[in-house]
């Protein structure tokens, strides 16, 4: 019995089966049950006569299409869900009274929804973007939503100019244009005249933006909480997402490509992931100051501008989520979800975080008018597993049917149920917390600090990260067409760093920067925030193998199984999708040709030696799907003749001379020459995958690949 309290995790599955419908073997009917003999043809007077008004059929199936669009979200417009599991690591009970935080092992069902923020539904994945990871954990207590982003701070410090920042950051009103980016005149006008944008906009400028996997992005509350436990005890908290895949980033150039070869390409590598069993996992950690200890920072920990250096404030790893069931219904589920901070649970609190305070009406007030009324919550995706009873009733689509004639409180006629219970009994209760204040319209002098924490952020990145910061700089502010407003762009990032603002200067055609102008305290860097000290590991990397007939079977082979049994996953790409002729083996059917698929898809590339190499070094697509993986730090191998190939693209001059003894590597580069112990060369080849990129090599932009000039 105790068992199957803690496993929960089939709960919200079993919810969802009663609503789950398979068409398949069914007969057509109308809405109405009555069968359809034809959904071809329109009733009509005579076959060339005109359609009639009573043909219901008719009515109905265009109706219906004529109302299928909801309004997008405001914001997060675009984004991919997924179901999963919480399994809880070690008890929370000494913090906090929420039932999910309080047994190890204890597994609770989660959605989470990924998302861009500014495009609109149908926009790119890959945009230079703030994202989305909101997660519905579906507890014994109710809904707690946990709705988060990928970068640890926001724009704004009061939730009142959040129209203001959306307006600037949209496509400009005029003319809509342009798409999914902050690479306008607006954006960079609100953002001169808000100095409290400063740490988010370094973040927004570094590769966190332009992650390369929803797989490998962390995720964080932002906004201070609280915990409070059994003794009524309060403590400040912050949540994150650790992925255990580690934190990794698309080449801007490659991300800009990859809008254009697949808007889809962070949907499709969550979902190809998911059904392939690769689940993607993520730590649960909480960062917590006591009460007590409100006022030990340098910040004002309330300020979501500013983080909490995880150096000062640990970040205690207490469970991971595992996503591992892909949406049945991209509609029913990831669209209609509704997500809301002010979903939370017995044990969880708010703080006076203003942003956060003013989020807790936003969302519930959206989702009114984008799911049509106030019974969204009634929709199977955002139904608690346990029940619900009150006395609120009708409204736009009400699903339940309540029984009885009693819809109020408090009532004889139904012993004054449903009734409310006490704190001890599980019931919610606000953390007492003593307001002794004036009514005001202003903002906490601790709060207006606004370079401290984004010089802290850039003088913590390593050296690749700080030239990524710098084009991206280049490009987004770069765009900015009005120059005045550039070079106050230059002016107030001198304000974070000289070194950074000169260099925008040059770049961007403005004038060396103006001396700083604001007060900064001088804060130690801080490690956790660069994406060099993360984790990385080869496990669900993609590779392609490059092949034609006459490619070494034994080479190909040995690159396969151990691709395999590291967990990576490859695909063969040929010219076309003939079976190739392999040498000394059976023929290979490629699983993709260089039209069907994209350099941009892979994380690395291997050509195996064989008699093709002569065909792939006269096919101008082969030779660009190197030099793009050149161009974009990905790990490159060869083997035997396949290193000429490697010497026929801009990797000559870079490529180390294949040894006949051992592999060799130099920049993510690993050649080998008749190897005897191919798995030799297998190893040092996965080893680098697992590096992610190899930056060092980067800065030449990659040549725009033409698929057949032979
Ligand atoms: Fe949101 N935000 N937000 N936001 N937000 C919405 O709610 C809002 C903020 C976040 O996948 C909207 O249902 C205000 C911070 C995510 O469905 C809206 C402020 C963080 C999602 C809204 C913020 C977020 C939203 C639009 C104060 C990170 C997508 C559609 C400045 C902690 C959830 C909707 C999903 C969505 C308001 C700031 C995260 C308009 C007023 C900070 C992940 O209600």
């Amino acid at each position: 019995m105790a068992g199957d309290c803690l496993d929960n995790s089939m709960k919200k599955d079993e919810q969802l089966n009663a609503y789950r419908q398979d068409n398949t073997g069914g007969v057509l009917t109308t809405n109405n049950a009555v069968k359809v003999t034809d959904t071809d043809n329109s009733l009509r007077a005579g076959v060339r006569g005109p359609t009639l008004l009573e043909d219901f059929l008719f009515r109905e199936k265009i109706t219906h299409f004529d109302h299928e669009r909801i309004p997008e979200r405001v914001v997060h417009a675009r984004g991919f869900g997924a179901h999963g599991v919480f399994e809880l690591y070690e008890s929370m009970s000494e913090y906090t009274t929420a039932g999910f935080l309080q047994t190890p092992g204890q597994k609770t069902p989660v959605f989470v929804r990924f998302s861009t923020v500014v495009g609109s539904r149908g926009s790119a994945d890959t945009v230079r973007d703030v994202r989305g990871f909101a997660t519905k954990f579906y507890t014994e207590e109710g809904n707690f939503d946990l709705v988060g982003n990928n970068i640890p701070v926001f724009f704004i410090q009061d939730a009142i100019k959040f129209p203001d920042v959306v307006h600037s950051i949209k496509p400009e009103p005029h003319n809509e244009i342009p798409q999914a980016t902050a690479a306008h005149d607006t954006f960079w006008d609100f953002v001169v005249n808000t100095p409290e944008t400063a740490h988010m906009v370094m973040w927004l400028m570094s590769d966190r933006a332009l992650p390369r996997s929803y797989r490998m992005m962390e995720g964080f509350g932002v906004n201070t909480f609280r915990f409070i436990n059994a003794q009524g005890t309060a403590r400040f908290v912050k949540f994150h997402w650790k992925p255990i895949l580690g934190v990794h980033s698309l080449a801007i150039d490659e991300a800009q490509k990859l809008s254009g070869k697949d808007p889809d390409y962070h949907r499709r590598d969550l979902w190809e992931a998911i059904e392939q069993g690769n689940y993607p996992e993520y730590e649960f950690g909480v960062q917590m100051i006591d009460e007590q200890q409100e006022f030990d920072f340098d910040f004002d920990i309330l300020d979501p501008t500013k983080l909490w250096p995880e150096e000062l404030v640990p970040v205690k790893i207490i469970g991971k989520m595992t996503l591992n069931k892909n949406v049945d219904n991209f509609f029913a589920e990831t669209e209609q979800v509704a997500f809301c901070p002010a979903n939370i649970v017995p044990g969880i609190d708010f703080s006076n975080d203003p942003l956060l305070q003013g989020r807790l009406f936003s969302y519930e007030d959206t989702q009114l008018t984008r799911l049509g009324g106030p019974n969204f919550r009634e929709i199977p995706i955002n139904r608690p597993v346990v029940p619900v009873h009150n006395n609120q009733r009708d409204g736009m689509h009400r699903m339940t049917i309540h029984t009885g004639r009693v819809s109020y409180f408090p009532n004889s006629l139904a012993q004054n149920s449903p009734t409310p219970t006490s704190q001890e009994n599980g019931g919610y209760a606000r953390y007492t917390e003593k307001v002794d204040a004036h009514i005001i319209r202003a903002r906490s002098e601790s709060f207006s600090d606004h370079y401290s924490q984004a010089a802290m952020f850039w003088n913590s990145l390593s050296p690749w990260e700080k030239k990524h910061v710098v084009e991206a700089f280049h490009y987004e502010a770069g765009s900015v067409k009005d120059m005045t407003l550039r070079q106050r762009v230059v002016d107030m990032f001198a304000n974070v760093s000289v070194d950074l603002a000169t260099q925008m200067a040059e770049k961007m055609g403005c004038q060396p920067p103006a001396p700083p102008s604001a007060k900064t305290i001088v804060m130690p860097p801080s490690p956790a925030v660069s994406q060099a000290n993360k984790p990385s590991l080869a496990k669900t990397r993609k590779v392609a193998i490059l092949i034609e007939n006459g490619v070494c079977a034994q080479s190909l082979q040995a690159m396969i199984t151990a691709l395999g049994a590291a967990g990576v996953v490859y695909e063969t790409v040929a010219a076309t999708q003939t079976p190739v002729q392999t040498k000394g083996g059976a023929p290979v059917t490629p699983d993709k040709d260089f039209t069907t698929t994209s350099p941009l898809f892979y994380d690395g590339v291997y050509v195996p030696g064989g008699d093709h190499i002569p065909a792939l070094i006269s096919h101008y697509a082969a030779r660009s799907f190197i030099n793009e993986q050149f161009h974009h730090a990905k790990t490159i191998g060869a083997t035997d003749e396949g290193v000429d190939l490697l010497n026929a693209t801009d990797c000559a001059g870079v490529v180390p001379a294949p040894s006949s003894g051992a592999p060799v590597v130099q920049s993510g580069i690993v050649t080998g020459q008749s190897l005897p112990d191919k798995q030799l060369f297998c190893t040092d080849f996965i080893s680098e995958l697992a590096k992610h990129r190899h930056w060092e090599r980067t800065g030449i932009p990659a040549p725009a690949p033409a698929l057949s000039q032979a």
